[in-house]
C-alpha cells in the first residue's frame, strides 16, 4: 500500500464516483472497485439530494467489503438512521421526524429510491450503523465536519468498536442538549455558535447559528471566522465567547462544508483538508491522494472530476 485516496461527499452521485476512481486508476474487477497498490478512504454523505443513492452505496459498500475503502458517517447516514429508528416510549414516532416538511426535502430523494420503510431501505440503514464517526489511522484521520478530540474522548470509552455508535446511544444522541447529542453534533454536523447579526443561507432561511471554521488558529473572543453561504470563511462577530480550539496533530480530511465549486482546491491548513465541493449540487467530486510519507498536505494532490 502507498497511499489513500480520500474522497468527498458524493450525495448520489454515482456517475462522478465512477469517474472518479477511473481517473485514480481503479478497475472494477470481482464485483468492486480496487487499485493495485492503494486505499481509498470515504468522508461519508453518500446519500441524499442526488439521483442515485443506492448505486453510490453499493459501489462503496463492495469496496469496503473487498477491502478496498474505508467509510465513515456522514450527517446524512446518521440522520437516515434517525430517521428509521422508532422512539423509545412514543410509539408511531421516531428519532427523527418522518413528517416534517425540512426532513422530507433533505431525505425525499432517498425515500423515492429506495421507497419508505421497504426491506431495501432497513437493509441500507442496517448498513449506516456500522460506520464509524471516524477513523484514525496510522497516518490520517477522516471525520465527516470537524476532528474533535474532545468528542473523542468523550465517546470512545462507551463504544464496543471505535467510533461506531452503539445503538442504545442513538436516542441520546438525537435529544438535543444531552453529551451525547452535542459530541455527535461536533464530529458529523460540526461547531456553530450565535452570531450578532443573523444572515440568509443558501435555502432563504434565516439563521443566527454560523458554523464556525474550526480549522482556523481562531484567536479566543468575540470575532471569529464563520463560514458563509457559497463556502466562503467571513470574520463574524459572535455572541458567546469562542473558549475551545479543535487541535489537529496529523492531517485530517472532512467534508460537509458545501464548498464553491470553482473555487481552488486547496488544504485549509498544512494538516486540514475539507474535500467537499458541492459534488451534490453541480459541483466536482474531489479527492486527495495521501501519499506514505507525506506530513504536510498540498494543492498539487487534489484530484477534481466533474463526470
Ligand atoms: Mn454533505
Amino acid at each position: 500500500m502507498t497511499g489513500y485516496d480520500v474522497i468527498g461527499d458524493i450525495h448520489g452521485q454515482a456517475d462522478k464516483l465512477e469517474a472518479l476512481l477511473r481517473t485514480l486508476g481503479y478497475h472494477h474487477t470481482n464485483g468492486a472497485w480496487r487499485h493495485a497498490d492503494r486505499m481509498a478512504l470515504f468522508c461519508g454523505d453518500l446519500i441524499d439530494r442526488g439521483p442515485e443513492s443506492v448505486r453510490t452505496v453499493n459501489i462503496v459498500r463492495a469496496m469496503t467489503d473487498a477491502g478496498t475503502a474505508r467509510c465513515i458517517m456522514g450527517n446524512h447516514e446518521y440522520n437516515a438512521v434517525c430517521f428509521f429508528t422508532p422512539k423509545p416510549g412514543a410509539p408511531g414516532e421516531f428519532l427523527r421526524k418522518n413528517f416534517s416538511d425540512k426532513n422530507r426535502r433533505q431525505h425525499g430523494a432517498f425515500l423515492r429510491e429506495v421507497g419508505y420503510r421497504t426491506p431495501l431501505h432497513e437493509e441500507l440503514v442496517e448498513w449506516f450503523k456500522t460506520l464509524p464517526l471516524w477513523l484514525e489511522l496510522d497516518e490520517v484521520c477522516l471525520v465527516h465536519a470537524c476532528w474533535s478530540e474532545r468528542a473523542i474522548a468523550f465517546l470512545t470509552p462507551m463504544m464496543e468498536q471505535t467510533g461506531v455508535l452503539p445503538m442504545e446511544l442513538y436516542p441520546d444522541s438525537a435529544h438535543k442538549g444531552t453529551p451525547v447529542c452535542d459530541a455527535v453534533k461536533e464530529l458529523c454536523k460540526g461547531p456553530e455558535l450565535t452570531v450578532a447579526e443573523s444572515f440568509l443561507d443558501k435555502d432563504g432561511t434565516t439563521r443566527s447559528k454560523a458554523r464556525i471554521c474550526w480549522w482556523r488558529e481562531n484567536v479566543p473572543g468575540r470575532r471569529i471566522w464563520t463560514m458563509r453561504d457559497g463556502g466562503t470563511e467571513a470574520l463574524s462577530e459572535v455572541l458567546e465567547p469562542l473558549e475551545q480550539t479543535w487541535p489537529v496533530r496529523k492531517p485530517v480530511f472532512f467534508g460537509h462544508y458545501w464548498l464553491n465549486p470553482d473555487s481552488p482546491k486547496t488544504p485549509k491548513s498544512p494538516l486540514a483538508a475539507c474535500l467537499d465541493y458541492s459534488a451534490g449540487k453541480g459541483g466536482p467530486l474531489v479527492c486527495y491522494r495521501f501519499d506514505s510519507g507525506d506530513i504536510e498536505l498540498v494543492p498539487e494532490k487534489f484530484v477534481a472530476v466533474r463526470e
